[in-house]
């Protein structure tokens, strides 16, 4: 089926060719894909945001965006999980950091949605590296001044509904309670994914159900199996244009211990990789990829992780593309 996904009418730039230049060489950009001002028009945008003030334990997912870059130098470019190389199938270019204000987390929010909203302009989706998990507000922001509200997909340790922690409302653990306030979310369409480890207490679960969200958690993957998770989000989404938020801590401390809230008992890589790989054909319209922390990391395993979890989402985006253009 795949065979016949046309491919743009000027082909796309791809990655720098690892028969010529070794892959350990040369500046790391996304998969060694050609920065945004290398192109004449990019269709998918890898955009960091370095920011981690909003974190509530362990610092230093501010470096992530760079160590999943760094590790996304093995990536190749045919994905032969999904059959495709995702890209030739439209402009995928690296956008480098947005600058935000380490200092302020106001300021870092507003700066975070202007600047991902002109690349949203532009004609790009974003797959955004984080960062800790409060840029994912202003990105939904910006997603939603230009789709309206979106259904969301979360896939994360923790539910990040909470109110407020010290009296701060812009942190890592609240940006999905202030996106349901703000309206900026499609609440017949939020799922949660991987969810485990202890509460503060059973509200938090009472309060996450009121604002609409269903829960897979983490044992429940285990139980059901990736293909029964998959059609059932599938099914929840349907046409909806679509939001994807991974949480690295998703994945269980041995698959990615470079992490700021780590939790016992989480999913496997190959889990993610296959939940994500079963959205085929969904809307997604932008995502992110937050909390890598990489001075807790050993042997980059969180950073692989997270640079194949990214491929597979950039993978999903430049087919939703493909499929559209074929529809025109
Ligand atoms: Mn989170």
């Amino acid at each position: 089926m795949n065979d016949r996904i046309r491919p743009p009418a000027e082909a796309p730039r791809g990655p720098v060719d690892s028969s010529r230049v070794p892959r350990y060489a040369g500046p790391a950009t996304f998969a060694r894909l050609p920065r945004v001002d290398e192109v004449a028009r990019t269709e998918v945008a890898v955009v960091g945001v370095p920011f981690d003030t909003g974190v509530s334990y362990r610092p230093g997912a501010r470096f992530g965006g760079n160590a999943i870059r760094e590790a996304s130098r093995l990536l190749r470019p045919y994905n032969p999980a999904q059959d495709v190389s995702p890209f030739a199938l439209a402009q995928v270019a690296d956008a480098g950091d947005i600058a935000v204000n380490p200092f302020d987390i106001d300021e870092a929010v507003e700066t975070v949605q202007h600047e991902a909203g002109r690349l949203l302009d532009s004609g790009a989706r974003l797959m955004t590296l984080g960062g800790d998990h409060t840029v994912a507000l202003p990105l939904l922001r910006a997603v939603a001044e230009r789709h309206g509200p979106v259904a969301l997909l979360h896939f994360d340790a923790h539910l990040d509904t909470w109110d407020t922690y010290f009296g701060a409302a812009y942190t890592h653990g609240t940006p999905f309670r202030r996106a349901v306030e703000e309206g900026i979310l499609d609440t017949s369409a939020l799922s949660h994914v991987g969810t485990r480890g202890p509460l503060y207490g059973k509200q938090d679960l009472t309060d996450d159900a009121k604002m609409g969200f269903g829960i897979v958690t983490a044992a429940d993957v285990m139980r059901r199996g990736v293909d029964e998770v998959a059609d059932q989000l599938r099914q929840r989404i349907g046409d909806r244009p679509l939001y994807v938020s991974i949480d690295i801590d998703v994945l269980d401390p041995a698959h990615a211990p470079g992490t700021g809230t780590p939790e016992a008992g989480g999913l496997t890589s190959r889990e993610l990789l296959e939940i994500l790989r079963g959205l085929a054909g969904c809307r997604l319209v932008s995502a992110d990829l937050v909390e890598v922390a990489p001075a807790y990391d050993h042997a980059e395993i969180t950073a692989v992780a997270a640079s194949h979890a990214a491929y597979e989402l950039t993978t999903l985006m430049t087919r939703r593309i493909a499929a559209e253009r074929d529809a025109d």
